[in-house]
């Protein structure tokens, strides 16, 4: 990437979760953060997001979506895989060891976060009706399947495969959408695995980027 080309994202005007870092831009303004890579953030309404300016970026009108030069790329695995495959810092130089890492940020996406996903939707969307509490009861074992098993195999490491990487970045990301639920709490080396991922320079640096546009302040200002 040409030093000159500052890419740009785009992230929520006024973001559901009032700050909190849900929203997949975070993981995008983390791993921008980790490679040393400035940026804009071109920020859109709901309506915004679905009309055809931005559709043009994103087909499905969400954010984040990534322009850098005469590339525009939407799905924040892949923009994060973008960035880590130009960029130092996230992918090991091992052929081997940066296909496992690879290998976690698809296990993050794709057997992780859609439980997840799939529980906070139905408490979303779902919670008024009188079946609730028994769909609940499903949703969260699949959640409790993913987190024993990922428990397991972290063990008391530090990060998912030796080096931090693109892998635990979005897999802390993932697991941050838990927050506030009461599921993670039976899982210390989890837990302590999130707070290492949010204790990253970097991480910080992304936080109080997208905490700012909600606030219009500092995290502790
Ligand atoms: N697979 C895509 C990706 O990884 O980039 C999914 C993108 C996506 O879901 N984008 C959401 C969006 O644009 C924002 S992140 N939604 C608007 C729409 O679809 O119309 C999901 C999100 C939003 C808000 C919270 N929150 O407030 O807690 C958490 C997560």
């Amino acid at each position: 990437m040409s030093k000159a080309t500052i890419p740009i994202i785009t992230a929520f005007e006024r973001s559901p979760d009032r700050g909190q870092g849900q929203a997949r831009d975070m993981r995008v303004r983390w791993a921008l953060e980790e490679v040393g890579q400035p940026y804009e953030v071109r920020l859109l309404s709901f309506s915004e997001m679905k009309e055809s300016a931005h559709r043009m970026r994103h087909p499905f009108g969400q954010i984040p979506t990534y322009e850098e030069g005469d590339l525009a790329l939407f799905e924040s695995g892949a923009i994060v895989l973008h960035l880590a495959e130009r960029h130092a810092g996230l992918l090991p130089e091992d052929a081997n060891a940066r296909a496992r890492a690879i290998a976690w940020m698809f296990a993050a996406l794709n057997t992780v976060e859609p439980p997840i996903v799939e529980r906070g939707m139905a408490w979303l969307l779902e919670r008024d009706k009188t079946w609730y509490g028994e769909r609940q009861v499903i949703l969260e074992d699949r959640v409790h399947v993913r987190l024993r098993e990922l428990s397991s195999r972290l063990g008391d490491a530090e990060w998912l495969d030796g080096v931090f990487s693109a892998g635990d970045l979005l897999m802390v990301t993932v697991l941050r959408r838990l927050n506030g639920s009461g599921l993670m709490e039976s899982y210390p080396s989890l837990c302590a695995y999130v707070a290492r991922g949010e204790a990253r320079p970097a991480y910080k640096r992304a936080f109080e980027a997208q905490w700012a546009v909600f606030t219009g302040k500092a995290p502790n200002g």
